[in-house]
């Protein structure tokens, strides 16, 4: 089923017709309401009548989630507060979270582009689905909540957390649909056999799962333990939430919604846009959004993009799998995670040296985290019940400041590695 065959299935002219239409009326809005982008424009002599077609975007510069940053909280809503229905964040580099706000114009997009998702996959108003990302400001719950509400599926919100309980809602529901990480996915499925559950005990037939990086390995994986058709959704908090792309039953690629997020793939170093077939940065310009459009937004992502007809009929461009990122964000249990976040909690501390190394497992297919941090010099002390107190401490404020359990380890002064170049924060040892 395709969701949206008008504009799912438009020519290339017709789509470039589209976008660019809804492009100039976008920049023409921001240019008005954000001061931001104005004053952008105005240092680069630049009018909205400047921007009129997608390829006149190169004039203008790219922004980055340090400008959310810079503007936080609010900054670049382009509609007066009373406009705003919802808000939602995720990690910034630092101790302040990226915003964005939603009109209700926005959030019927929203729904819109997760309901296409969802057909993509297969999913009809006949399956109920399970909905394990969670709910909360992270838009995983919520947008797959709307999205498969607007198809009529029956929604079941579960939200993260509780192995134990998701299996026995998932077999006593008859859910048909399960939307978690993928990583979850695969501990739900190696959870089976220790909580009594088997195969036999679940309607599952399709997965859609995101929010952080899989491969194809991964996917067969799930498939085979599930017995389902495992799919990738796509999205980010800036542009919108899940929904932004997803693959269809070829599995080839994920569709972007380019009616309403224009992509464009870019040099990681140089920013030049780079021709079709590239691998590059994912960069996204909102074409339709109200709340918060974002012009040429560099998600970081690194992928590439294909244009050539898809056998499932949709002319949807398609993007590749996401192979990695081109910062060190880390992706752990769909949380997003900078180390200058953790550098920034350990600041705050003075008993502690900005001093750490950061190692990254997977165990049952869950993320582990363990933090080595040195202790400073002047707090250093043989006395294990104060040294135990001490990383107690530590493990709580970064668990309020992130929303992450860490495992700390004391280290004494000077023990951690130093490098002469660039520090090496983070050990990752997770195999996908
Ligand atoms: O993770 C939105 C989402 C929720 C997508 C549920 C899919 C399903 P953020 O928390 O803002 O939003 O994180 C966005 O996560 O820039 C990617 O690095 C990564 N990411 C999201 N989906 C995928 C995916 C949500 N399918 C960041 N494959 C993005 C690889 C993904 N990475």
């Amino acid at each position: 089923m395709i969701w949206n065959e008008t504009f799912e299935c438009m020519s290339r002219e017709e789509m470039r017709r589209c976008q660019n239409a809804r492009l100039s009326d976008m920049i023409e809005r921001v240019y008005h309401t954000v001061p931001f982008y104005r004053q952008k424009m105005q240092k680069l002599n630049l009018s909205p009548e400047d921007i009129r077609t997608t390829q006149d975007l190169v004039k203008l510069p790219f922004t980055s989630k340090n400008d959310l940053r810079d503007n936080y909280p609010f900054g670049l809503f382009a509609t007066p507060m009373s406009e705003i229905v919802r808000v939602h964040a995720s990690s910034g580099t630092t101790g302040k979270p990226t915003t964005v706000g939603y009109t209700r114009h926005d959030l019927q997009i929203w729904s819109e582009v997760v309901a296409r998702c969802f057909a993509m996959c297969g999913i009809n108003r006949h399956d109920i689905v399970h909905i394990a990302y969670g709910y909360g400001l992270f838009t995983g719950g919520l947008g797959a909540h709307y999205g498969a509400e607007k198809m009529g599926c029956t929604v079941i919100p579960i939200s993260g957390g509780n192995t134990r309980r998701q299996l026995q809602i998932m077999s006593d529901f008859g859910a048909t649909v399960l939307a978690c990480t993928p990583s979850y996915a695969l501990h739900l499925a190696d959870a089976m056999s220790e909580h009594g559950y088997s195969l036999k005990d679940l309607k599952l037939r399709i997965g859609v799962f995101g929010a952080e990086p899989w491969t194809d390995n991964m996917r067969h994986e799930i498939e085979a333990k599930l017995g389902i058709q495992a799919h990738d959704i796509y999205g980010l908090s800036e542009i919108m939430g899940p929904g932004v792309a997803n693959d269809c039953d070829f599995k080839n690629g994920l569709h972007i919604h380019e009616d309403h997020f224009f992509p464009e793939i870019v040099h990681p170093k140089t920013g030049e846009p780079l021709p079709e077939g590239s691998e590059g940065e994912l960069v996204f310009t909102t074409i339709t959004k109200e709340g918060i459009p974002l012009i040429r937004y560099n998600t970081r992502d690194l992928s590439t993009l294909n244009y050539e007809p898809c056998p499932c009929g949709r002319t949807l461009v398609r993007m590749k799998k996401i192979t990695g990122r081109s910062d060190d964000m880390l992706i752990i249990r769909g949380v997003n995670l900078f180390p200058s976040q953790i550098e920034h909690v350990l600041l705050e501390l003075k008993e502690t040296s900005p001093h750490y190394l950061l190692i990254v497992d997977r165990e049952n297919n869950l993320d582990t985290l363990e933090l080595k941090v040195e202790v400073d010099r002047s707090y250093f002390t043989d006395r294990i019940s104060e040294l135990q107190a001490l990383s107690k401490r530590i493990q709580h404020a970064l668990n309020s400041n992130l929303g992450l359990n860490i495992k700390v380890t004391l280290v004494e002064p000077k023990t951690l590695e130093r490098s002469e170049g660039k520090a090496k924060r983070v050990i990752d040892r997770r195999k996908m």
